[in-house]
């Protein structure tokens, strides 16, 4: 079994280091990680300049640049790690919630959903706190879930989202399965200017909320459940189909 890790908040992240230590037992594990924080860069990919990778040591690397681009390296590029596909990937352990709309911008979704368009079944783990404490009671769910990953065979590609409430494992009440749930983010853009009397911008503002909504993944985390959200990555809007379809849009056969 090999397990590739990656996150979005650095090689050097505590939650990375935690989940570590807690796969180690459950396969051969590499990290290949950012290596600077990459929090809200989504599924980017650099392609306007080379990337070095640094091995930081035994079977962890470096990138600089996006988890997208780790996790693209590790199974195509880095010599070392090519000749075997992952079988898992892993990513987090995020220093943060990423629940509802929040998927749409995580650099740790990011991460395990490039591994899952790439067929491989990939897992995104984040804890849920603003100051997150407890990485190991996030690292035991970590290694609970990957246990019966292998255990299960799933569809290839399969991408869960995992979100674990800040307490000590034994408080956890549970596991929910539950959907994505409805962001609020009241963005403020920050206005400055520079040392240099350049205008510069900030994207601010208080910290976001969430629409109540039942089986909701905020819903389930809030009330002390870890959230497992599986996921995919077909935007197509099935129930518009036939509506779009019923559209003049152009020029018609014959026409
Ligand atoms: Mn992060």
């Amino acid at each position: 079994m090999r397990i590739l890790l990656s996150n979005d908040d650095g090689v050097l992240a505590s939650g990375l280091n935690a989940l570590r230590e807690a796969l180690e037992g459950a396969g051969e594990v590499f990290v290949v990680a950012p290596e600077q924080e990459q929090s809200g860069a989504s599924r980017s990919l650099t392609l306007n300049r080379p990337l070095r990778v640094r091995r930081i040591g035994g079977r962890v690397y470096s990138v600089d640049g996006t988890p997208g681009d780790c996790v693209l390296l590790a199974v195509r590029g880095i010599p070392d790690m090519v000749q075997v596909l992952p079988d898992l990937i892993v990513s987090g352990i995020n220093h943060g919630a990423n629940l509802g709309d929040d998927v749409n911008y995580s650099g740790t979704v990011a991460a395990a959903a490039e591994g899952s368009l790439m067929g491989i079944t990939s897992v995104a783990i984040s804890l849920s706190s603003w100051e997150p404490a407890h990485f190991a009671t996030a690292a035991r769910v970590a290694r609970i879930i990957v246990d019966q990953l292998i255990e299960r065979p799933v569809p290839a590609g399969t991408l869960l989202n995992v979100n674990v409430p800040d307490v000590p494992f034994e408080a956890l009440l549970g596991t929910r399965v539950t959907c994505l749930g409805r962001r609020v983010y009241p963005d403020v853009i920050v206005a400055e200017l520079d040392p240099r009397g350049k205008p510069c911008y900030w994207i601010g503002g208080d910290r976001p909320t969430w629409l109540p909504g039942e089986g909701t993944d905020f819903e389930a985390v809030e009330a002390g459940f870890v959230s497992v959200t599986p996921l995919h990555l077909d935007l197509t809007d099935h129930r518009l189909l036939e509506r779009v379809r019923g559209w003049s849009l152009g020029p018609s056969a014959g026409a």
